[in-house]
């Protein structure tokens, strides 16, 4: 496998450790997405000072308003969170090439 597929593998694999917790592997609940987040996003969370980050992100990403999330309303999360990041990235490549 290529490391893009990689990338997509583990992004489906790390869905569903957090998903299948209750049973219901289709769907992320508030508390699975908050271990996901506090576990798989640390960073992220230490820039977040609001305590009701994860509520936000759930309301925000919860399209059918279920108060859960499945893989398709989980994706734009890791595609935020990509472009944060390689606004970053691409300021740090400059700096360093300076
Ligand atoms: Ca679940
Ligand atoms: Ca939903």
């Amino acid at each position: 496998m290529t490391e893009l597929e990689t990338c997509m593998e583990s992004l489906i694999k790390i869905f569903h450790r957090y998903a299948d917790e209750d049973g219901d592997g289709k769907t992320l609940s508030k508390k699975e997405l908050k271990k996901l987040v506090e576990t798989e996003l640390p960073t992220f969370l230490k820039c977040q000072k609001n305590p009701k980050t994860v509520d936000c992100i759930l309301k925000d990403l919860d399209q059918n308003k279920d108060d859960k999330l499945d893989f398709e309303e989980f994706l734009p999360l890791v595609a935020g969170l990509s472009m944060a990041c390689e606004k970053c990235y691409v300021l740090y490549e400059k700096k360093g090439k300076k």
